[in-house]
């Protein structure tokens, strides 16, 4: 009989170092999606990554999906990636002051991603979308905001809301701490759903400074765009004069190497970018229009700064990933490899009769213990039957194989995942079906 949630002995180091870190850090880790609360038993403790593995604290083996959430498209450790690094901290860790490294990667930016002029960059993610929200409202001068249910862009406190009753509704505070002052000005909408966000735009016409949308959702597993929702959004921006801001911090360079829209053709008027461009290293970024971007002090009056903003050794790690990433037929063998992963996993949740709903878009994608069609709301994806999503991760964790400690995340595949390790995964995989379906 497998063990699923209960770590069995040979986890042993990493519920001793979890012991050790629940009492300096809250939870034992410094985000909570890695508290494993998703999947239940105890969170692993990696010690090194090398291509497409990571190797836990007990020495185990495991062949990676997670990536860290996205930015290690090239694989754990790229030589590359960690001699460019190496190279620029022998030159200084950070200056504070402006280098040619940031001209360079926001150079580079600017050519792969369509609506791209000008590049502020930040340290992470959340940054970014917090500073996107900050230049809506200052280039529109309007309050509010309209995000979508099951979107996540970063924790910043107007984005911490959950849709109040109803569909179209005020947001409500998410989190202990986030005073309703902050999110009164956040309205919730259905992802996929374009009559939700007329809605609000009919009932605050001239109030609405912007749209924040991922593109493809990443955050609920990866739900695409349905035909016309993007398209429908950006005419609705137009209409309305509001901003529609794409948070490409994740679907950048992922979904396409142009990112979302690239792929589906809508220009947005700001695009938050992050994980991939800082190969590894903290790295957010906000980008757009010259004419939007001219906004940011100090050419403009909106206010936004950083101590470790641009630094050299992100800088250089994002470089020697997008110069890799962009070269010829990197961008093609990517997609057919996370193609042959799904097309391998699907066969074998066919075979051994478990029902199963697969999304991918490019490089990331999903897996849902559901039936029936593929998720396109929140609301769909929350009829996913997480306890067997659970019974898959610890199964796939016994054959050496990591994927996100969660539902309700996307898997991603990185240049390192050749044929033979995605055959090891989807073998893996027809064991863990069989297991589930006789369970
Ligand atoms: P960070 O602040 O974590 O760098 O980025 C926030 C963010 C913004 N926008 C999108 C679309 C994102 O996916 C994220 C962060 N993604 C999560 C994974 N679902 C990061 C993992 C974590 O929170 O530990």
């Amino acid at each position: 009989m497998m063990t699923f949630s209960a770590p069995s002995p040979s986890f042993s180091t990493s519920q001793v170092l979890y012991d050790r870190a629940r009492r300096v850090i809250p939870g034992g880790v410094n985000s909570p999606v890695r508290a494993f609360r998703g999947v239940g038993g105890t969170p692993l403790f990696i010690e090194r990554g090398a291509g497409p593995y990571i190797w836990d604290a007990d020495g185990h083996q495991y062949i990676d999906y997670v990536l860290s959430w996205g930015p290690l498209i090239l694989g754990h450790a790229h030589p590359e990636v960690v001699d460019a690094v190496k190279r620029a901290a022998e030159q200084g860790t950070s200056f504070g002051a402006p280098t040619r490294l940031e001209i360079e990667l926001a150079e580079m930016v600017i050519e792969m991603v369509p609506s791209v002029e000008m590049v502020r960059f930040v340290n992470s993610g959340t940054e970014a979308t917090m500073s996107a929200l900050r230049l809506a409202r200052a280039v529109t001068g309007r309050p509010k905001i309209i995000k979508f249910e099951g979107c996540y862009h970063g924790h910043a406190d107007a984005l911490l809301v959950r849709a109040g009753s109803g569909v179209a509704t005020l947001g409500l505070p998410d989190s202990p701490g986030v005073t309703h002052g902050t999110t009164q000005d956040t309205l919730v909408a259905r992802y996929n759903d374009l009559d939700s966000v007329k809605a609000l735009f009919d009932r605050y016409p001239d109030e609405i400074a912007g749209i924040i949308v991922e593109p493809v959702g990443g955050n609920m597993g990866v739900v695409p765009p349905v035909p016309g929702f993007l398209e429908g959004l950006r005419a609705l921006c137009d209409r309305y004069g509001a901003l529609l801001i794409f948070d490409e911090v994740m679907t950048g360079f992922r979904v396409h190497l142009g990112g979302a829209q690239a792929l589906y053709h809508v220009q947005p008027d700001i695009t938050t970018l992050g994980k991939v461009i800082g190969g590894g290293l903290p790295v957010g970024a906000y980008a757009g229009p010259r004419q939007i971007m001219e906004h940011v002090a100090p050419v403009g009056a909106m206010y936004q700064a950083g101590t470790l903003s641009g630094n050299p050794l992100a800088m250089s790690a994002g470089l020697a990933t997008l110069r890799i990433l962009r070269e010829p037929g990197v961008w093609d063998t990517l997609v057919a490899q996370a193609e042959r992963l799904t097309q391998g996993i699907g066969q074998a949740a066919q075979d051994a009769g478990v029902p199963v709903v697969q999304t991918r878009v490019g490089t990331m994608f999903s897996l849902f213990f559901m039936d029936g069609d593929a998720p396109t709301s929140w609301d769909d994806v929350k009829r996913a039957h997480t306890e067997k999503y659970a019974r898959w991760f610890w199964g796939m964790i016994e054959q050496g194989v990591y994927f996100a400690p969660s539902q309700f995340e996307a898997g991603f595949i990185s240049l390192a995942h050749d044929d033979d390790v995605i055959d090891r995964t989807i073998a893996a995989a027809q064991k863990v079906f069989r297991i589930l379906r006789d369970a």
